[in-house]
């Protein structure tokens, strides 16, 4: 159980920048938006999962690169104070010093890699980093890391990602190319 404990470690450090954030008590495995109280209009999203060969809400694509034993848990919230969003993954278990693709999708995971969808976009258009939430990370010598995303927007109720890739290769930010991160080789469903 060593991933929700570092996604809470990684969490308690989000919190300490944001004084009064009400978000102490969110813990990945607890769900979804109903973790905010019910005066607050936080949307809050999460997923924690083995990526095992039966799992139904971790499922891998490339066992190459996602061997077994490989785990993640993501955390988004939308804060209506700040207006941001904040997402963070954090996952062991895959190939040491080894960079990989991540982003939130628009879909549920599903047998096929593309069952989720495109990528989610805070507006329609354009593949960047601002505009669509990507998690990209490098894992250490262990097959783990941590990462972090900030977007200057909320979640809306009627548009939300509902899943985490993860790909191959670095995300691509040239013209032609942006948002590209080769295949799919393993998918997170978010709840
Ligand atoms: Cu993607």
């Amino acid at each position: 159980m060593r991933v929700p404990a570092l996604l809470l470690a990684l969490l308690t450090a989000g919190c300490a920048q944001t004084a009064g954030t009400p978000s102490a008590g969110t813990t990945p495995s607890s769900g979804a938006a109903s973790n905010s109280p019910a005066a607050s209009p936080n949307t809050a999203l999460s997923a924690s999962g083995d990526f095992a060969p039966d799992a139904t809400q971790a499922i891998v694509y490339n066992r190459k690169l996602v061997p077994e034993g490989a785990r993640a848990s993501i955390l988004v919230e939308s804060e209506s104070e700040s207006g941001k969003t904040r997402s963070s993954l954090v996952v062991e278990g895959f190939l040491s010093q080894r960079t990989y693709g991540a982003h939130l999708h628009t879909m549920p995971c599903g047998a096929k890699p593309d069952d989720a969808g495109p990528h989610y976009q805070h507006r329609a258009g354009k593949a960047t980093a601002k505009n669509e939430i990507w998690l990209d990370f490098t894992t250490d010598g262990t097959g783990a890391a941590s990462t972090a995303a900030r977007n200057p927007w909320l979640l809306t109720g009627d548009s939300l990602p509902r899943s985490l890739v993860i790909h191959a290769q670095r995300t691509k930010t040239a013209p032609a190319k942006a948002g590209m991160a080769g295949d799919r080789v393993a998918c997170l469903t978010l709840t």
